[in-house]
Formats: C-alpha cells, structure tokens, sequence
C-alpha cells in the first residue's frame, strides 16, 4: 500500500473526464488500498481517483462519522465503482464543502438534499440506493470530480477568484517558510 501525491489545482488534470472501470480486478483492487490509505492520511472525508491522477470511474468515501467509548472514529470504508446518479430532489441542501485539491479552502455549496445511486463496490456487485445527508453531499461533490468539475465552479465568479487567490497566497506561503 502507499499514501500517493495528491493533485491540487490549477493543475489541468483534475480538469479531465474519467472513463468506466472495465473489469474490477486485483490490480484496481489495489489501486483502491492506495486511495483509502491516502484519504485517511490526508485525512479526508472521499477522493476521487483523477485525484491521485488515475482518471477512473472510482470513488472511496469514509465519513467516519461514529467513535468508539474512547472518541476514536470508528472506519467505515465505502467503495463506488462507475457511479451514477439519478432523481435528484428538488429540496436542496448547502454544505461548507472543501476538498483535498483545494487544501484548507472552504465555502457552501448547494446540492440536491437526496439523491438515488447505483454503483459497483470492489468485489464488483451492484448496489442501488437513495442518499441522504453528508453522503449524499460528499458523493455528488466525488461524482462532480470524474467529470472534471470542482467545488469551486459551483460558487460564484467572484467567491471562486477569491478563494483561488487565496490558496495561491497560503502555497506560496508554504513554499516560502
Ligand atoms: O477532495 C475531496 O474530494 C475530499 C473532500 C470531500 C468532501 C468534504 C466535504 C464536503 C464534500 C466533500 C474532503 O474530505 S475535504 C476534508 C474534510 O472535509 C474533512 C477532513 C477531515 C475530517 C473531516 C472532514
Ligand atoms: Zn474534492
């Protein structure tokens, strides 16, 4: 297993369209490992695969949303090979998002409130579900990533200038201490 670079932006790659997974494998099985050991370290909440620069159709996503008696989360790993989504509600529901290509930059974005899904998890069988809650948010916000699109193009022209300009100050900053 490794802990891989992850992408930030502008760089032009997150910007691609990712193709379907033809056969789940041993080798994207492993690829998988790598990505959950990535998002954990980072740590993160869901990556995309175009994130570590594999432009597959995968997602894993721990919302790690539950702790043990001693307030450790406790891992609940989810795989999403080939998702889609369909019949999203009309309700809405807005999310200070953030992403690990955009680190340590936050804003709210309004996504459908439930959203249905199918997908293939990494033995390959299928599931169909709705979606609510911080899962139905961080799997559209993943899903937006396998067609290039990131959370900053949901805001407006001038929110998203600004927070580009201010993760351009922070890694410059970075890169100067
Ligand atoms: O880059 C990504 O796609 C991962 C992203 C997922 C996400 C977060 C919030 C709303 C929608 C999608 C993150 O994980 S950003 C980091 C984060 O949210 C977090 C990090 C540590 C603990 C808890 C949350
Ligand atoms: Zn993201």
């Amino acid at each position: 297993m490794a802990i891989l670079p992850i992408l930030e932006a502008p760089d032009p790659r997150l910007r691609t369209i990712s193709t379907p997974v033809e056969t789940v494998d041993d080798d994207l099985r492993a690829l998988i490992a790598d990505m959950f050991e990535t998002m954990y370290d980072a740590p993160g909440i869901g990556l995309a695969a175009i994130q570590v620069g594999v432009p597959k159709r995968v997602l894993v996503m721990d919302l790690q949303e539950e702790e043990d008696a001693e307030g450790k989360p406790i891992r609940n790993p989810r795989v999403f090979i080939n998702p889609e989504l369909f019949d999203p509600s009309d309700e809405m529901s807005v999310y200070n998002e953030g992403c690990l290509s955009v680190p340590d930059q936050y804003a709210e974005v309004e996504r459908p409130a439930t959203i249905h899904a199918r997908w293939l998890d990494e033995k390959g069988d299928r599931h169909e579900t709705q979606l609510d809650g911080l899962l139905a948010t961080c799997l559209q916000h993943e899903m937006d990533h396998l067609e290039g699109i990131l959370f900053v193009d949901h805001l407006s022209r001038l929110k998203r200038e600004m927070l580009l300009k201010k993760l351009d100050k922070a890694r410059r900053a970075r890169r100067a201490a």
